[in-house]
């Protein structure tokens, strides 16, 4: 059955979303406690850190990383690294269970064969937002984006070429994947300020998934 909305896009639980040209949103499409599980993991070998940002700020989301390649940001700037910085050691590999997701979701929005070698790990606390930026240090901009959203609720703001005007604004729940690709590879985005949920503990995170090289 579908999920009861209150927002602008009429959909199904089983048939991808456009949502913009070149963007693909799969509504409820993982059951995320055992994502779940694997962040700790994850963070358990790779702290969650709060990054510098190369003008000397601190980045209100909260980052680590799965997989041969982990993004990073420093004094220096922002790239990929084998290491992390933080412990010296390479970062934890990538589990099975997201290659696997991250391939099918991206399988089911038209980009067959993506293989990531990044998982970006973000977490969100409450009243913490993401400000417009693209994402442009992959290797291959051919190579789509996969994107799933675990615990609170959030709203992706899409702006496109520029990021001039109102955004596209996306409301994404627990288990949705958003697929991006092709002509919105190099899109502005960002998340708005998150809402606290009833457990003022809870937070959202994002597993981002990327081809870095
Ligand atoms: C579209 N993260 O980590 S995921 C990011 O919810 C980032 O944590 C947000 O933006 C989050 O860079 C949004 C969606 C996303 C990520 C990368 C993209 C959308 C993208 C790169 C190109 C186009
Ligand atoms: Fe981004």
């Amino acid at each position: 059955m579908p999920r009861p909305t209150a927002d602008l896009f009429a959909s199904t639980d089983d048939a991808p979303v456009a949502i913009a040209t070149d963007v693909r949103w799969l509504r409820g499409y993982v059951d995320t406690a055992p994502l779940l599980a694997e962040i700790a993991t994850i963070a358990a070998a790779a702290p969650f850190r709060h990054l510098q940002t190369p003008n000397g700020g601190r980045m209100a989301v909260a980052m680590t990383n799965a997989g041969p390649l982990g993004w990073h940001s420093d004094a220096r700037g922002y790239r990929y690294v084998d290491r992390d910085p933080q412990t010296g050691r390479p970062w934890p590999a990538m589990p099975a269970a997201f290659a696997a997701l991250a391939a099918r979701a991206a399988a089911a929005a038209g980009f067959a064969g993506f293989e990531p070698d990044c998982c970006l790990v973000n977490r969100y606390a409450p009243g913490t937002q993401l400000g417009a930026h693209r994402d442009y240090d992959e290797h291959d901009l051919g190579q789509p984006i996969v994107s799933v959203s675990i615990g609170l609720p959030a709203v992706f703001l899409w702006y496109g070429p520029t990021r001039r005007g109102p955004p596209r604004r996306v409301p994404v729940a627990d288990g949705d994947v958003v697929v991006f690709g092709g002509s919105a590879r190099l899109g502005y985005h960002g998340v708005r300020r998150l809402a606290a949920g009833a457990d003022p503990a809870a937070v959202r995170h994002n597993l981002t998934f990327r081809r870095a090289r």
